[in-house]
């Protein structure tokens, strides 16, 4: 699942004197690190009061160690290698191998001391973003803390407050480092086990990037215009589908760290938002959705009982967000003569292909790409070309999953009769009725 890293180069990095706090810097635990960019299965706690643990879609939990009463973590800021979705590698900065950085799983009450190591080239710092903890322990480099040099490891140490649904991230040459990827999100378990149980819970954090066709680097500086829209990093169809069982109730958690809100929408289901990055939400509270925004720099949580069987698209629902890398400067053709406008093409540059003329669907072409980067819209069902990128994926909802099965059930094997279906029709123009004729009276 993941290997150990080399606990010798760390420590020969950070020396005794640079480790803050009360910890000796022989005692910091090794850090995990992870090559994987497909879920793992849930890491089910080994001491302390059970929970059911979160699965991170394409992504991980964060493995700790007990000392004393404290549980450890050491998170290694570095820079990375993510794969957005086959065919396309980019070169971020995330933490432990991986962008987002694995998520940090704790119990409330927990007792928690977070090394973190700055293997990047400039410094950094790590901002617990909703967590009610000690100002000296708030991230924010200059206001909080001194910022963590390259090499250096510092550590956090608080108490988990309260139970719920987190994120991390710099506070620390900000705007670039997390359009380099560098975030992640906490979970923290209540304590008692009969508050609102789940037999599923799903976390991702959204992010958002703008990678040139050919390259391999997102632009840090861009503010608005972006044409990679990820989940954890992960765009259609390289995002893991949601495998639920028949039955189950089900928690979905979402972080937003993009630049933009992204209202979040699940077909086939009504769910209800109880949690954000602020706490649970009353039940008196919550009303029926079957879409929720989720503002930049938030989370929102919905639970959902998964009563019906199927294949649930469940997507952003701004449409030019479940495209991958995309020209805003195609001119909208529909209706125009596509023969006409061949040849007036034609004449100007002769390899040119005129599209768009009945719209856009692109499932059947073929059009060579350059180096490192996606189709617009892709990706194939059992019935045929999906067309989606970005922000797409598909929660699989089957009567006979095991109870940790978090594996890929496949395409859904519809019950004969329950899918839409062509009818005989003459190939002529429909018979219509006539409405509106003659004129209506209107009686107020
Ligand atoms: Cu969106």
């Amino acid at each position: 699942m993941f290997s150990r890293r080399g606990f010798l180069g760390t420590a020969a990095l950070v020396g005794a004197s640079a480790v803050q706090g009360r910890v000796q810097a022989a005692s910091i635990p090794e850090a995990p690190h992870m090559d994987k960019v497909v879920m793992q299965p849930p890491l089910h706690p080994v001491s302390g009061p059970d929970y059911r643990p979160v699965v991170t879609l394409n992504g991980w939990s964060l493995p700790f160690r007990m000392n004393g009463d404290w549980k450890e973590f050491h998170l290694v800021a570095e820079p990375v290698v993510r794969e957005f979705a086959e065919g396309m590698k980019v070169n971020l900065w995330g933490y432990n191998g991986q962008s987002p950085g694995p998520t940090i799983e704790a119990v409330e009450g927990d007792k928690v001391r977070i090394f973190v190591t700055n293997r990047l080239p400039e410094y950094t710092t790590v901002h617990w973003h909703g967590m009610i903890i000690p100002s000296g322990m708030d991230g924010v480099g200059g206001l909080t803390q001194p910022h963590i040099q390259p090499g250096k490891t510092f550590v956090y140490e608080f108490e988990m407050r309260k139970s719920g649904t987190f994120m991390y991230h710099p506070h620390s040459d900000e705007m670039v480092q997390m359009a380099m990827g560098m975030m992640g999100m906490v979970v923290v378990h209540p304590r008692d086990q009969n508050f609102r149980p789940v037999d599923r819970d799903f976390v991702f954090v959204m992010s958002t990037y703008r990678v040139d066709p050919g390259t391999y680097l997102p632009h840090v500086n861009e503010m608005t215009d972006f044409n990679m829209w990820t989940w954890n990093a992960r765009v259609f169809p390289g995002i893991d589908p949601l495998a639920v069982r028949l039955g189950d109730k089900v928690r979905v958690r979402i972080g937003n760290l993009s630049m933009t809100n992204h209202p979040i929408h699940l077909h086939g289901h009504s769910f209800a938002v109880t949690c954000t990055d602020g706490g649970w939400i009353p039940e008196s509270a919550q009303y029926p959705e079957t879409t929720t925004d989720v503002p930049v720099g938030a989370v929102r949580v919905f639970d959902v009982l998964a009563d019906n069987p199927g294949d649930w698209a469940f997507h952003c629902h701004k449409s030019h967000h479940t495209m991958n890398a995309m020209g805003h400067d195609v001119r909208n053709l529909i209706g125009v003569s596509r023969k006409d406008l061949a040849k007036a093409v034609g004449k100007l540059a002769p390899d040119g292909m005129a599209m768009g003329s009945t719209g856009m669907a692109m499932g059947n072409m073929e059009m060579p790409a350059p180096d490192n980067t996606l189709p617009m819209m892709t990706g194939t069902g059992q019935f045929g070309p999906i067309e989606m990128g970005g922000m797409f994926t598909v929660m699989k909802i089957r009567e006979d999953l095991a109870r940790d099965d978090y594996r890929d059930p496949g395409p859904y094997q519809f019950p004969k009769g329950t899918v839409a279906y062509e009818v005989a029709a003459p190939a002529a123009e429909p018979a219509r009725q006539q409405r509106g004729s003659p004129p209506m009276k209107h009686k107020m």
